[in-house]
């Protein structure tokens, strides 16, 4: 009996040692514990034995069951902890580790130049107005003296939707409409920034689509001085305070006087180069005294009231401000041009 019970033992640990997992433990454990198992087998024969020898066997059979039911329990145990480690380290999460940056995007070059533009003619006493892109023949031609017939067109028709609809060619519509908004009644103060839509051939400065910001003010007694002042303020901000401006004559059906602003130039300081084409200006900026035709069209008094008017390219503005030497890297979205207005 003894013989067997010794038997029965290293064969359970055996088979313990072997178990890879809790199922394999647990048939184990049912197999030499359960209530059909041999050890039970081996208490429930005992009646068969001497008095002599039964405490004897009983107390090796307890003893034999204890060790089975012992180093189950601590398999069992081992097991359990080479899961949870498996576990662990399959689901290993270190929440020390910077996390991944998310790739921030910037603010477009012409946006940025549209808002230091917008802050700089604030800070000059202008609001800001905006209008639609789709604009009527009136506003955008017949309201700024542009009459059905005037040779001036040709040079910006583009693209229409009917007859009396089309793409603006210019933002001066939203000077009509603020104009007319105000009833005769002065003053306007306005910057009018968007996109115009053009016919023209698109190369490295010139594109059928660009960005333009104009101004309109209206009030008592505006003079070509206080066109000149204002102008003056603008670029020395907007390209440095050693900007000079200089003034020529020019033409435009919506103004007369009209002029042409030029601007000292950046690269040579007004000596003269290849840039300035050696004459030490750069073209900015249109402008003139508003056509007392067009102050009467929009409902003002051309004898009481008086206006200046100007209008400029954004990219031309950012082109000459960063060097930009080709105006379709703003229409193209490459990152690498885009990247480096960061910190604009
Ligand atoms: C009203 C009255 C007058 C707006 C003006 C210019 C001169 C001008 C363009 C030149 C090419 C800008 O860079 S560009 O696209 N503009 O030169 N614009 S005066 O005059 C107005 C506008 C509205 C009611």
């Amino acid at each position: 009996m003894k013989e067997t019970l010794e038997a029965l033992l290293q064969e359970a640990l055996g088979k313990i040692e072997a178990a890879e997992d809790g199922r394999a433990l647990q048939e184990v454990r049912v197999s030499y514990l359960g209530k059909k198992g041999p050890i039970t087998e081996v208490l429930r024969g005992m009646g068969k034995l001497s008095a002599e020898e039964r405490p004897k066997v009983g107390q090796m059979a307890n003893e034999v069951r204890d060790e089975i039911k012992t180093k189950l329990d601590e398999k069992e145990q081992a097991l359990e902890d080479i899961r949870v480690a498996k576990q662990l380290e399959e689901q290993k999460l270190d929440v020390t580790m910077p996390g991944r940056p998310i790739e921030k995007g910037t603010k477009h070059p012409l946006q940025a130049v549209v808002e230091e533009v917008e802050d700089i003619f604030i800070g000059l006493g202008f609001s800001v107005a905006e209008g639609p892109e789709v604009e009527t023949d009136y506003y955008n031609f017949e309201a700024l003296n542009l009459p059905k017939d005037h040779p001036a067109r040709d040079m910006q028709d583009s693209f229409y939707f009917t007859e009396e609809l089309l793409l603006r060619t210019q933002t001066s519509p939203v000077q009509a409409r603020t104009m007319e908004a105000h009833n005769g009644v002065g003053p306007v103060k306005v910057i009018c920034p968007g996109r115009v839509f053009r016919r023209d051939n698109d190369d490295a400065t010139h594109s059928h689509q660009f960005m333009q910001i104009e101004g309109l003010y209206i009030d008592h007694n505006v003079r070509m001085s206080d066109l000149r002042g204002v102008l003056d303020s603008f670029v020395k901000r907007f390209f440095g305070e050693n900007r000079e401006i200089r003034l020529r004559p020019s033409f435009f059906p919506f103004t007369e006087p009209s002029v042409e602003v030029d601007v000292t130039c950046a690269l040579c300081g007004g000596k003269g180069c290849r840039v300035c084409k050696q004459s030490g200006w750069i073209e900015v900026l249109g402008a003139g005294m508003v056509h007392p035709k067009v102050l009467e069209m929009s409902g003002f008094d051309s004898n009481e009231y008086s206006g200046f008017a100007f209008g400029m390219g954004v990219e031309r503005l950012a082109m000459l401000k960063y060097g930009i030497d080709d105006i379709r890297h703003f229409y193209t979205n490459d990152k690498r041009f885009l990247a480096q207005f960061k910190r604009v």
